[in-house]
């Protein structure tokens, strides 16, 4: 009889990939009736050359490009890949690939892409972050502690006076930055335009009151024309970050505005939403790890990952692993969370941790961070019971303590916003 299918021919046990290919690590599992190494042929084949059943003609030349599952270990497998499959510097086909099809096979009940290394062939076609933390830090001028910056709140609603105005009172209260939230774009009552004309005067005002420089990150996350005007919006106003929704405006948009942006000299804030619609799961879709490798390679700067204290999901293992994809000069490996990765000419990018963050935390997240990190506080600040500057103060009160190694209970002593802050939220987690 002959034979339907040849996914056997995509897994080799003893095989051992080169330099130059690509490896990924996946979590799967096959589904009843089916060996993993039935499972795993089918992961390999889809992803790269193969179809569900024995061709007639097969040229010589798609040996050469075929996948190769090459270990099992548990639910764990990983699939070399060769150079020449992938196109230089196209991102999107990459995914189309390894983060493609294969997720709907009825080959696997579940699968989950937690990794994928890049050989330096592979990378070199990348520009990654335009001034690394580094550059950003001396851009800013902070030297010595996390940035910080807050959005206001609530996210969405405030006319662009109010926000400006909010804005106003989190730089004077010693933030370095007023962050747009991730559905603030441009609405009927704050339009994109008023809001950074606005934003532009007040931090103008508060440079010249504080001798402090003061930035935004002002979301332009539209269709990628509209993105473009409102860069060079932003540009003109004296902007020198930009703020987009990654995960929405997806790779392709991410690409060509890494490119918009860096010509104008332009950093970018990227903030996360929907990731959680594929990374939750810890047995199917990807992890926010190898979400946060593209936004390196791809050139974002600062990247939201998590707080693993704060209102939303990801445990302190997690947060690390993305802190390590985003800031290390060579990422190491880490059984079941991460591939070795030299990041080569890459520059780096900052994790940033937020979502309900208070004073009462803050120390929590720099034991896990460090201090080289991008810190937001939103309802933290503009909960404080006097007022959002105040709440500005009280956090960086609470960074203050942490560095010169107190407790905040020590340091609020001489500190009142942050005993105000104390008093009210303790060191509550919120959920
Ligand atoms: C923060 C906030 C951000 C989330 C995003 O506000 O709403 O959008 O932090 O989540 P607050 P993540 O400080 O008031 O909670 O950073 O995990 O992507
Ligand atoms: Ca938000």
């Amino acid at each position: 009889m002959a034979k339907i299918d040849w996914y056997d021919e995509f897994v080799d046990l003893n095989y051992e990939p080169g330099k130059d290919e690509l490896v990924v690590l996946f979590y799967f599992e096959p589904p009843q009736n089916m060996t993993k190494k039935e499972s795993a042929g089918r992961i390999a084949s889809e992803s790269s050359t193969g179809t569900w059943t024995t061709l007639a003609t097969l040229p010589e030349r798609m040996k050469g490009l075929q996948a190769t599952a090459f270990e099992i270990e548990g639910n764990y497998l990983k699939v070399a890949y060769p150079m020449e499959l992938w196109e230089p510097g196209n991102f999107c086909q990459l995914k189309s690939g390894i983060a493609g099809n294969i997720f709907g096979m009825k080959g696997v009940d579940n699968l989950r892409l937690i990794d994928v290394s890049l050989p330096a062939s592979y990378i070199k076609h990348f520009k990654g972050p335009l001034l690394g933390m580094d550059g950003i830090r001396k851009r800013w001028k902070v030297s010595k502690r996390p940035l910080t910056g807050a959005v206001p709140k609530p996210k969405i609603g405030f006319s662009a006076q109010e926000h400006a105005e909010i804005g106003y009172e989190t730089w004077m209260g010693g933030f370095d930055f007023v962050k747009d939230d991730e559905n603030l774009t441009s609405t009927s009552f704050n339009k994109f335009e008023d809001r950074v004309k606005l934003m532009a005067k007040y931090r103008d005002r508060a440079e010249a009151e504080t001798g402090e420089r003061k930035g935004a990150f002002i979301n332009i996350t539209a269709d990628i024309e509209t993105m473009k005007k409102r860069a060079n919006f932003l540009h003109e106003h004296g902007f020198s970050y930009a703020m987009l929704d990654v995960v929405i405006i997806g790779t392709a948009g991410l690409m060509t505005m890494r490119d918009y942006l860096g010509d104008l000299g332009m950093t970018t804030h990227a903030h996360r939403a929907m990731h959680a619609s594929f990374d939750r799961n810890p047995k199917h879709g990807m992890t926010m790890q190898f979400v946060a490798k593209e936004m390196r390679l791809l050139g974002l700067d600062q990247l939201h990952s998590g707080t693993a204290v704060g209102k939303l999901v990801g445990d302190k293992e997690e947060v690390l692993s993305i802190a390590s994809v985003l800031r290390d000069k060579v990422t190491k490996a880490e059984k079941g969370l991460l591939l070795h990765q030299d990041w080569g000419e890459i520059k780096s990018a900052f994790p940033v941790s937020s979502g309900g963050l208070h004073p009462g935390l803050v120390p929590d997240v720099l034991d896990i961070y460090g201090n080289e990190l991008v810190l937001l506080v939103s309802g933290g600040i503009h909960g404080h019971p006097k007022g959002t500057r105040a709440g500005a103060r009280a956090t960086m009160q609470a960074v203050e303590a942490w560095h010169d190694k107190l407790t905040l209970e020590e340091k609020a002593r001489n500190s009142k916003e942050l005993a105000v802050a104390l008093e009210k939220w303790g060191h509550h987690r919120p959920r």
